[in-house]
């Protein structure tokens, strides 16, 4: 079985991931800009490598059959500091994928469509209404995808991840929470499906709140299992203290650097 390729290694996400899927029998290549904090898991290996450098990227994907791509700058930042790990460093992912025809996983955000509002529903083909820089460059991470599928067929799916915690925190996450495990199945049904082209998936678990519907996990094979309902009581109370938080889906997002005159 080929290797499969997992960037931000070293991130929540990535160190969840790097355990869930060598346990289920995956062959993993770490990497991370930061050092890997756990032990390493047995028949995987880590290597430190900024996405800026596209000849050691491109080293890293040699032979592997999918990048898991969950590295770069994963919250609200100014734009000099998004442009190099979120876009130059995105385009040396899917530089590396059409080398290797390999299929890119790739951690989108909610953040792509932010500035709808709370109890819209969206399907997968809705608006994109970025956030701020951090959710643009995600949405122009979907566009890359979508480009290399029509112009290369490099295969491509797009999880608009919601809240992905332990457990949800406040009110918002009741929407947008997806569990630990649901991302860990939905990861692994990402690399079994057996073609995708390019997909967008909501990546939220069965949250009967939710504002997302449509999408392509019927083509991944994937339905989530666990619900933020069961905590509806202890958080639905738990709003953000801005207007513009409470309006928005993406929430504290919308509000950072918010400056439009009412
Ligand atoms: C994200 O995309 C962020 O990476 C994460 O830190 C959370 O803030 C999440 O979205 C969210 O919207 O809750």
């Amino acid at each position: 079985m080929k290797p499969i390729l997992l960037t931000g290694a070293s991130g929540a996400l990535g160190r969840m991931l790097a355990r869930e899927l060598a346990a289920a029998g995956m062959t993993l290549r770490l990497t991370d800009i930061a050092a890997f904090p756990d032990a390493v898991p047995e028949g995987c290996s880590f290597i430190r490598a900024d996405l800026n450098d596209g000849v050691t990227i491109a080293r890293l994907a040699e032979g592997c059959a999918a990048i898991l791509h969950f590295g770069g700058i994963s919250v609200e930042q100014p734009f000099e500091d998004i442009l190099g790990p979120n876009l130059r460093g995105l385009f040396h992912i899917y530089e590396a994928a059409r080398r290797e025809k390999a299929r890119v996983v790739f951690a989108s955000s909610n953040h792509t469509i932010g500035f709808h509002e709370q109890g819209q529903s969206l399907d997968l083909d809705c608006q994109f209404r970025p956030d701020g820089f951090y959710g643009l460059s995600k949405a122009y991470g979907e566009l890359m995808g979508r480009l290399y599928w029509d112009k290369h067929g490099v295969e491509n799916v797009n999880l608009r991840i919601g809240t992905c915690l332990p457990e949800p925190r406040d009110a918002r996450a009741l929407s947008t929470w997806l569990s630990y495990p649901d991302l860990a199945r939905l990861v692994r049904a990402c690399v079994a499906a057996e073609r995708t082209g390019h997909a967008v998936v909501w990546g939220a678990s069965a949250n009967p709140a939710s504002w997302w519907a449509k999408d392509h996990r019927d083509r991944i094979g994937w339905a989530p299992r666990d619900s933020a309902e069961v905590y509806r009581a202890r958080l639905e109370g738990v709003l953000h203290p801005d207007e513009v938080g409470r309006r928005h889906q993406g929430g504290a997002f919308c509000v950072a650097d918010y400056s439009r005159p009412t």
